[in-house]
């Protein structure tokens, strides 16, 4: 059997419509640059085609470069070519964008004389979010036909804009469903007339100002991006110099940031996401089950964001408490949380008012009869979710899928009081639940295929980024954590400072370091689990909860807050505290160099992960890394922790945890065994991953 063509083209009525199909997405691979450039010259030279509509098969337009060909040797046409030779057509050329038209997609419709888009079509230029800046024309042809400011600012977000919008801004010509059908009666129309000028021969820039106000604004919001601050310069261009030269500028730095290890790390971040979607053993064919209704169980902040979740994602959930009085306190928390957005603009009232009205409140387990999906979510406690879970079995109607919220605690132990297992699995969200992107989805023993199946299903659904976890204490990112948060207490006994730990994190490119995080969420929480566990784990913030030091809400904790109650700034008190609990310790402080704080603090966390890969806790390296990037703020521009982990060199990292190893005498800072195989066989987790995939 022959492959299909990617691109096709055929002549009807003097119109060429020319069509691309490549599967998923239809992405600019190079067979596709070579079938257009084909086409589009047999299309020139065809004395029977008096005009082109340039259209694609499937639920996208084009998605764009192929981002699997970054990095490979460059094959003819590129896509800048392949976009000109379009251009420069004497034939009206209509693109006729089905759905998204983004990055090197976006940018082959703006080698068009026109564009008409369908309602639901989206079009942008995301390369911002890949590390790089739109290389094939589009800092250059954009601006010039919508304005220099609008159009920067669609490239510096990165988010792409509806159909509605494009059309407004003078991006699109029309709107309509049937595009192919209005881009040819539009073509027809062009091939009747004078050609209009394509985009690149168009001088709708707008006012210098107003370009370099829009330019200066975002720039602040995005400081240390060199990809934002390429764009800016790329569409200053457009005032100062030709197109051709333009295009130079843009090239320029294109080639310098595809080179920058930076993308690297981004494109690792695309792939690994997606990859993460991919349950490696289910069985071909296993589906999801319907999910029409949910129950969540326990209206704390964390039961309240979840239905909120569901409720955002247009699915009816009943929230269920014990009592009606913590039922209303957890529904008022809910409507405070909607209220809120839309005070900020983010949410219409009509629209919070749909949400609450997609939240039903109920007193009693037995409201989690009509449910397909019921989240538990209350205490931290096993004996009080195994009783939940043995009245589960009963309540729930067959088939529904039963799911833990636990953030810790064993879901095969929770799954073993039901008589049921095959339906429970763990839904682990992160706090804030309505807001941060990653849900674990912890697979038990006992989990059924298509159980799991429906989890990460709903789980996209509520616009997370669901990956799979097997079963130990704290999942993939809290069972990491957990070595971070030791060293960071061990580093204060040995002679840094909270603010000297928390430097080392944000200089790396985390947003908050763990001590300033620790004030956020209250030192009280974990210190009241460490004294239920008679844990001695963190004798620092011990101290400083028995001396009512809880954080931001009792203005003092690792930092002082009585500024303005959130700047944290270093406390004299903190530090001879600190220094007394190393004293009495007998230990000598002593200045701790800023990258042995980071080594400290993230070697121990890629072992940890290496030991949770090893275990097959984790799939694959590249779902730690989605866990990181969308769970604990990790820098997306490094890739996650192993990816990072391969680009600073696994011999280091193992050299480095055996010199920490010995120094403390902590045995669980001895290099895991997969990390000193790969290490050894001059591997990487990224060459381990990719030899699983194929
Ligand atoms: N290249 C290669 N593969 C891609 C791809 C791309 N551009 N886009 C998607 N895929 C794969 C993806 O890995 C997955 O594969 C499958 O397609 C379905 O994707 C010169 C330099 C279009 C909105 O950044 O935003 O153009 O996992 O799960 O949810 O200036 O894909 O199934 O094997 O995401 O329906 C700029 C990236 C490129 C757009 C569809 N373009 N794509 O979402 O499906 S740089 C982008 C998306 C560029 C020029 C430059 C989304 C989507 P697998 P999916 P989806």
């Amino acid at each position: 059997m022959t492959q299909q063509e990617p691109v096709t083209s055929r002549v009807e009525d003097g119109i060429a419509v020319i069509r691309i199909a490549n599967p998923p997405v239809n992405a600019l691979s190079a067979a596709v640059r070579g079938g257009l450039k084909r086409a589009a010259e047999a299309a020139a030279a065809d004395p029977a085609v008096r005009a082109i509509v340039l259209a694609a098969e499937g639920k996208t337009f084009i998605a764009g470069a192929d981002i699997s060909e970054f990095g490979k040797p460059p094959v003819p046409p590129s896509l800048p070519e392949t976009i000109a030779i379009f251009e420069s057509l004497s034939k009206p050329v209509v693109a006729a964008i089905n759905g998204a038209a983004l990055g090197g997609g976006l940018e082959v419709a703006l080698g068009c004389h026109a564009r008409v888009a369908a309602p639901s079509a989206k079009l942008g230029l995301p390369e911002v979010t890949l590390g790089i800046l739109p290389g094939a024309g589009g800092t250059q042809r954009l601006p010039r036909l919508i304005g220099a400011a609008p159009a920067l600012k669609i490239m510096a977000e990165g988010k792409p804009i509806s159909a509605k919008e494009a059309q407004a801004n003078g991006l699109v010509d029309e709107v309509a469903e049937d595009v192919v059908a209005a881009a040819r009666a539009l073509a027809l129309k062009l091939a009747g007339g004078t050609l209009p000028a394509v985009p690149k021969d168009r001088t709708n820039l707008g006012a210098r100002e107003a370009f370099e106000e829009a330019a200066a604004a975002i720039l602040k919001r995005n400081p240390n991006n060199p990809s934002v601050e390429a764009c800016a310069d790329a569409v200053r261009a457009c005032f100062d110099k030709p197109f051709e030269e333009g295009l130079a500028v843009e090239r320029a730095h294109f080639t310098r940031l595809r080179d920058d290890p930076r993308s690297a790390a981004l494109r690792h971040v695309f792939f690994a996401e997606r990859a993460a979607a991919r349950i490696p053993g289910l069985p071909k064919g296993t589906g999801a089950r319907p999910v029409a209704k949910a129950a969540v169980i326990g209206a704390g902040t964390m039961g309240g964001g979840i239905a909120m979740c569901f409720a955002n994602a247009g699915i009816p959930v009943t929230l269920i408490e014990t009592t009606e009085e913590n039922l209303q306190r957890g529904l008022e928390r809910v409507e405070g949380n909607y209220a809120t957005s839309v005070k900020r603009g983010s949410l219409a009232e009509d629209a919070k008012a749909k949400r609450m009205g997609l939240i039903e409140g109920k007193v009693g387990l037995e409201a989690a009869a009509d449910a397909d999906l019921v989240v538990e979510a209350v205490f931290e406690e096993m004996g009080l979710k195994k009783e939940i879970f043995g009245k589960l079995q009963e309540i729930a109607k067959p088939g529904a899928i039963l799911a833990t919220n636990t953030s810790y605690l064993d879901v095969d132990e929770i799954a073993a009081s039901t008589s049921r297992p095959a339906d429970v699995l763990g839904m682990h969200f992160f706090s804030p639940a309505n807001v941060m992107k990653l849900l674990e989805v912890v697979r038990a023993k006992e989990t059924a295929p298509d159980a799991l199946a429906t989890a990460m299903e709903i789980g996209r659904k509520l616009a997370k980024v669901p990956v799979v976890s097997g079963v130990c204490y704290g999942f993939i990112g809290n069972r990491m954590l957990a070595r971070r948060t030791a060293q960071a207490e061990r580093l204060l006994l040995e002679g840094a400072l909270p603010q000297d730990v928390d430097k080392a994190l944000t200089d790396f490119g985390f947003r908050m370091g763990p001590f300033a995080m620790s004030d956020l969420a209250g030192i009280d929480v974990s210190w009241r689990i460490r004294k239920a566990m008679n844990l001695k784990t963190a004798p620092v913030a011990d101290a400083l909860a028995e001396a009512g030091r809880f954080g931001q809400k009792t203005k003092r904790g690792f930092y002082d807050y009585s500024a303005d109650g959130r700047t944290g700034a270093p406390d004299p008190e903190v530090a001879a505290l600190i220094e007394r609990i190393s004293a009495e310790r007998g230990i000598t402080r002593r200045p701790i160099p800023q990258e042995e704080i980071l080594q400290r603090l993230l070697f121990p966390m890629i072992n940890e992960g290496a030991r949770i890969l090893g275990e097959g806790i984790a799939a694959r390296a590249g779902d730690i890394d989605t866990v990181w990037l969308n769970g604990y703020g990790w820098p997306s521009w490094t890739g996650g922790p192993m990816f990072y982990a391969d680009s600073v060199g696994l011999p280091k990292i193992v050299a480095r945890l055996r010199e920490f190893a010995a120094a403390s005498g902590d045995t669980n800072l001895e290099p895991a065994a997969l990390l000193l195989r790969l290490a050894h066989e001059g591997s990487s987790f990224t060459a381990l991953d990719e030899k699983a995939a194929a």
